[in-house]
């Protein structure tokens, strides 16, 4: 049994940032523990009051983003974090040397219905700058040091990488997490995708004819059948990339509100494009990798077209 204490030191992680990932690790098993007793910890329904990003809040966000807060705000690893719930960057220890983003509660709208949620985050290494100042997080996705996710689905699931292979961890009874997955690798073809096809009429034209072609199947110009799959959590649908491969998609949106995309850049997008990358496939934002995007503010959003890399590169070739 290979617990993750015991992969981080195998796999040669710094005790710091061993320190610090295992603070984010504590902390995820309290939000799991309230997740799992749902109704009966009275953590069901809205906060009745909102993000700096002007959507509601549900009770679980504003308990998940208090959770991590205090724990990272304890570490003496951590400089500074930020957070999908918090409208700036919050200052933390003037000795870290790291500092961490994260979306507490990833699929908020499927809290009520028991639905997949989620937990992501990311750690780069501190700037020598104010320690809350936003260029602390001003870091391209390819200075990550760390990104992971915590689904809390039927069983409670880490995935995780500090640079090497992502790893696959199941929270157990006794509270550790243990080895299920050494390597998580995603087949360079599929015939899954992932979208919410209720924003079709909003999507660029060379979109809507990219999924097209998989509708149209093996009459169509792509000669196979496309199977479709949705869960409303990204990080659900990232899941089930990484373990069985598929394309996800929250592209570019006419609507105003979303017009560059749903997804955060720092919190979302980034972790899981090095996620992805690290399983041997892609992340784009249309023309760009994710990860060689220079963020320009703290809750950027952008445009997210991860996974088979065949699917991707294909993707592309009808996007110029
Ligand atoms: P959240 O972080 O507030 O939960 O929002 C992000 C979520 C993603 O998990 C998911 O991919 C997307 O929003 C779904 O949005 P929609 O159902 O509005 O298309
Ligand atoms: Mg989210």
């Amino acid at each position: 049994m290979q617990t993750v204490e015991l992969q981080l030191q195998s796999d040669q992680v710094s005790p710091e940032l061993r320190e610090l990932v295992l603070t984010l690790l504590s902390a995820s098993k309290t939000i799991a523990d309230k997740v799992r007793r749902g109704a009966l910890a009275g953590v069901l329904g809205s906060a009745a009051q909102q993000n700096v990003q002007g959507e509601t809040q549900k009770k679980l966000d504003v308990i998940a983003n208090d959770i991590l807060k205090q724990a990272l705000l304890a570490s003496a690893q951590v400089r500074a974090l930020a957070s999908e719930e918090e409208d700036n960057v919050v200052a933390a220890n003037a000795e870290g040397g790291y500092v961490v983003a994260f979306d507490p509660l990833d699929g908020s709208s499927n809290i009520d219905i028991n639905g997949q949620i989620g937990t992501i985050f990311t750690v780069y290494r501190a700037q020598d700058v104010a320690s809350d100042s936003p260029e602390q997080f001003a870091q391209p996705g390819s200075a990550q040091v760390c990104a992971g996710y915590v689904l809390y689905g039927p069983s409670t699931q880490l995935a995780l990488t500090t640079g090497g292979p992502s790893r696959l961890y199941t929270l157990d009874t006794d509270g550790q997490y243990v080895l299920t997955e050494a390597e998580l690798a995603i087949a360079p073809d599929c015939q899954e995708y992932s979208i919410n096809m209720s924003n079709q009429r909003h999507w660029a034209p060379d979109t809507q004819g990219y999924i097209q072609a998989l509708q149209a199947g093996s009459e169509g110009p792509r000669g196979k059948d496309f199977n479709m799959r949705w869960n409303g959590a990204m990080v659900g649908d990232v899941h089930r990339v990484l373990m069985r491969g598929g394309i996800f998609l929250y592209p570019a949106n006419t609507q105003s509100k979303i017009h560059n995309g749903k997804l955060r850049l720092l919190y979302e997008a980034n972790p899981m494009a090095m996620l992805v990358a690290h399983a041997g496939g892609k992340a784009i934002s249309g023309a760009q990798k994710i990860l060689d995007i220079q963020p320009e503010s703290l809750h950027q959003r952008v445009p997210v077209i991860l996974g088979a890399s065949n699917e991707v590169d294909e993707f592309s070739r009808q996007h110029h």
